[in-house]
């Protein structure tokens, strides 16, 4: 039987039938809050400070392996509940990642256990088709169902608003796209309907859209305690941080994200062949089964592409996402090589001077 309080943090079936029954004697918690390596998870009754345990500082070697938003944990409570250590993570249902931004290949984990994933944009100079497609190609890598919301709806008509609402759904046909404003808040009890209890969702979409407007709408302020979770930095002193996991009064549970600059893709594959699935199922006819659909002759691609089946612009975002996406995971799969070489190298001077220093005594 599943207790109550872990019930409303989205604690289910799936999870519960995942227990690792050699850790009974931890609690299982939910991770609301990281940053660097301390983090705030809930037990559903309050948060609590956390921290990994050795395992993980000393035996993950990939960023995968690290808890994020939204995975449940095993954690060793202490001091009445205030303090927690991490001892291992659940299984999760699904992982929304990304490339690490800048020029370090890496995976950047966004946020785990996702059932319906927002991709938000505003009806401004931010609204933008190829861009919702580089966030589908993310939510669509791992099974999420997203929902396309659009801000700002006081900044334009409604027959614009419907312009561009049909412009996604040329490419998402089965698109669920609703809109609001946040500022004379127009449509937001209707937004707020679409929240189901014990779901989780996570917000996405550039910086300044109006994610966390929208959720203090959600929250109106008062309804949800929003007062800093308190603690401590590298030097012990008290600090802040922001919680990014909260519960709806209806017990839906929503992740907010920091406002993304970049959104770099890394091996998603299949995320890519379901966003354009059009594509996808076109290059089965492909001449070539290798064909990469730029210059072979019987590519259908090109054909319907020719045909003004398939836009020219949808054409070229899926090439650059895929490249990309294959890009990235080359490079990571060879950065990773290469560490692993300099640790055997390393490894292997160390016990040379271990030896010699041994022969010297
Ligand atoms: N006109 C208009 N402005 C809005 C609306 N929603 C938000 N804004 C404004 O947009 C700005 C950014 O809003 P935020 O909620 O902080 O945006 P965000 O998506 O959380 O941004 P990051 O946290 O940086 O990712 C604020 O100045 C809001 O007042 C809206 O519906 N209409
Ligand atoms: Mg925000
Ligand atoms: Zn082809």
């Amino acid at each position: 039987m599943i207790m109550e309080k872990i019930e409303k943090l989205g604690f289910n079936n799936w999870f519960n039938d995942k227990v690792d029954l050699s850790k009974t004697d931890f609690s299982i918690t939910r991770v609301i809050s990281v940053n660097k390596n301390s983090f705030v998870v809930s037990n559903g009754e309050k948060d609590i400070y956390a921290e990994l345990t050795g395992k993980f500082l000393f035996n993950t070697d990939s960023a995968l392996d690290l808890p994020t938003v939204g995975d449940f944990v095993y954690a060793q409570l202490f001091d009445d509940d205030t303090l927690a250590i991490i001892q291992d993570i659940f299984p999760r249902k699904s992982l929304l990642k990304r490339k690490a931004a800048g020029k370090k290949i890496d995976y950047q984990l966004i946020a785990a256990n996702i059932d319906i994933a927002i991709i938000m944009q505003a009806f401004d100079s931010n609204f933008n088709i190829r861009r919702l497609e580089r966030y589908l190609v993310i939510i669509n890598d791992n099974n999420i169902t997203p929902l396309i919301l659009l801000s700002k709806s006081d900044l334009i008509s409604p027959e614009e608003a419907e312009e561009k609402k049909k412009q996604i759904l040329e490419i998402l046909p089965d698109a669920k796209i609703f809109s609001f404003s946040n500022n004379n808040l127009s449509d937001i009890e209707n937004i707020k309907s679409l929240f189901t209890p014990h779901k989780t969702y996570c917000l996405l979409g550039s910086s300044g859209v109006g994610k966390t407007t929208l959720l203090n709408n959600l929250i109106h302020q008062d309804l949800y305690k929003t007062q800093p979770i308190r603690e401590k930095d590298d030097r012990g002193k008290h600090t802040t941080t922001r919680r990014e996991l909260i519960i709806l009064e209806n017990e839906a549970i929503i992740i907010d994200n920091p406002g993304m600059r970049e959104l770099g893709i890394i091996s998603s594959e299949s995320g890519i062949s379901s966003t354009f699935s059009e594509i996808d199922d076109l290059s089965d006819e492909c001449r070539y089964k290798d064909c990469t659909h730029t210059v072979e002759a019987g590519c259908a691609v090109l054909e319907a592409l020719k045909r003004g089946e398939i836009s020219e612009e949808r054409y070229e975002n899926f090439l650059k996402l895929y490249k990309e996406s294959k890009y990235n995971e080359m490079s990571y799969v060879e950065k990773r090589q290469k560490d692993k070489k300099w640790g055997k190298f390393f490894n292997s001077a160390m016990k040379d001077i271990k030896n010699r220093k041994d022969n010297y005594k």
